[in-house]
């Protein structure tokens, strides 16, 4: 028995609002596909996440369509459940649509009960749950699974009271698993509950293979009697997912490889990582001056390949045009990033030396940070920023320092360091308008150099 097993596709994704990452989503997919129908997978599992959007466009719709009919052509079923990006709260996803054409087996619980040739259903208290089944000479497998759920439904609906094993089974799920989750980005604060929804000890056992979905690195472990396998997204997902970063020490950069891209094959219960190639995501990190960024970005830029996708992290003291620093490097795509390191020399009426924190309300802090970076959606977002909420806030007592959102964990999807769009702007509003009612106090800001353009002005 072998089969293919895919997750987090992302089909229709135009990343950086560029609709050639669309195609670039789409590519990789059908390449994981030839590949499976090449190696002669018996079957191929999809672990939720196939499109973006839970209302693909029709173009997506077409891309999935053509892409799925190939190994319908060779009778090779593909099995699939939805994914946080593209289930629906209706009753038809774009997934019964496929399912409809004969392209995709969906799997989980669901209202009806569905019998073909590699389905079958169980009555349950919680609707039928169907299974998807195949058969070869005289061996079976089962796959279970359902879509993606809350933390809050599945500890009402333990996957253990849902799934119990039956002979060689499979379980596949899009769920985060805390303590998978931990392995792979360091320990997470109790308060960080929304990178996972289930811990280890809720799977259930007797499970041959565990095909999840949900996060987009690649692992592989054991669990109980079974593999239990991330295959990640086919795509690289952002510059937390980078395929090489560059860390500055000081003194010169220090290379570290990421993870690579891929999905695996897994035949007679044993996984092989199918790697693809994709569009390389480069991260440099850099602290320094601007002749010293200048010329190690200068020798650094031979090593770059020019489809790279690049993020340029600047920590620096003063402000300086980074467009000369971009020049430096020929990729694809650069996005730079400037974050304020600094000490400040002012004084508090108290005499202590400020925290920019102290100094300066949320919306000014934001609007220092993004300054000086030249990419596109840096810029609307100041925009927007200028012309938003949040300048008649008040400076926090200073007790009360604000949470820092940059030492957060990366956010869902196994992402260190995903950069906020404009789309992320309304709640984050909406979150200081919160904050501002509880804050009350307003500490006195120092009488010189207090003000956003002398910040900017710099080398007070
Ligand atoms: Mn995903």
């Amino acid at each position: 028995m072998k089969f293919a097993h895919i997750a987090d596709v992302h089909l229709g994704f135009e990343q950086y609002r560029l609709p050639y990452r669309a195609d670039e989503f789409a590519e990789a997919f059908r390449r994981a596909i030839e590949i499976a129908v090449e190696k002669k997978v018996d079957f191929i599992l999809i672990a939720g996440d196939l499109f973006h959007s839970s209302r693909p466009s029709p173009e997506t719709l077409k891309q999935a369509m053509e892409m799925l009919s190939l190994p319908k052509e060779k009778g090779i079923p593909v099995f699939g459940i939805e994914g946080n990006h593209d289930r629906t709260q209706r009753r038809v996803s774009a997934y019964h649509l496929l399912e409809k054409l004969g392209l995709l087996y969906l799997i989980g619980l669901r209202e009806e009960k569905v019998e073909s040739e590699h389905q079958t259903s169980e009555k349950t208290e919680r609707g039928w749950l169907v299974k998807g089944v195949f058969e070869k000479g005289n061996k079976s497998v089962e796959i279970h699974g359902m879509k993606y759920m809350s933390a809050a439904w599945l500890e009402k609906n333990p996957p253990k009271e849902i799934f119990r094993p039956e002979g060689d089974s499979i379980l596949m799920l899009h769920q985060g698993v805390r303590e998978l989750v931990e392995e792979m980005m360091g320990k997470l604060p109790e308060s960080q509950r929304d990178y996972y929804e289930l811990r280890l000890g809720d799977l259930p056992k007797g499970y041959l293979y565990y095909a999840l979905g949900h996060i987009h690195r690649a692992f592989l472990t054991s669990y109980d009697i079974g593999k239990l396998a991330y295959p990640g997204s086919l795509q690289r997902w952002d510059f937390g997912d980078y395929e090489l970063r560059y860390r500055w020490d000081g003194n010169t950069f220090k290379p570290t490889a990421g993870n690579p891209k891929g999905f695996y094959i897994v035949e007679d219960w044993e996984p092989r990582f199918i790697e693809l190639k994709v569009r390389p995501f480069i991260d440099i990190n850099i602290k320094a001056d601007e002749e010293t960024a200048k010329r190690e970005l200068k020798r650094l830029s031979t090593k770059i390949p020019e489809e790279a996708f690049v993020r340029l992290d600047i920590r620096w003291e003063k402000p300086y045009d980074v467009s000369k620093l971009t020049e430096l490097i020929k990729a694809r795509y650069v996005y730079v990033r400037t974050r304020f390191e600094r000490k400040l020399t002012g004084r508090t009426p108290t005499g202590e030396v400020p925290k920019p924190e102290e100094y300066f309300i949320p919306v000014e802090l934001k609007a220092i940070n993004l300054t000086g970076e030249k990419a596109i959606e840096s810029i609307e977002e100041v925009v927007e920023l200028f012309l938003g909420e949040g300048w008649d806030e008040k400076l926090p007592k200073k007790s009360e320092e604000p949470e820092r959102k940059e030492d957060a964990p990366a956010k869902k999807e196994g992402s260190p360091g995903k950069e906020k769009g404009p789309k992320t702007q309304g709640k984050e509003q909406r979150e200081k308008k919160e904050r501002k009612d509880s804050e009350k106090k307003v500490i006195k800001r120092p009488s010189k150099g207090s003000n956003l353009l002398d910040w900017l002005g710099g080398g007070r």
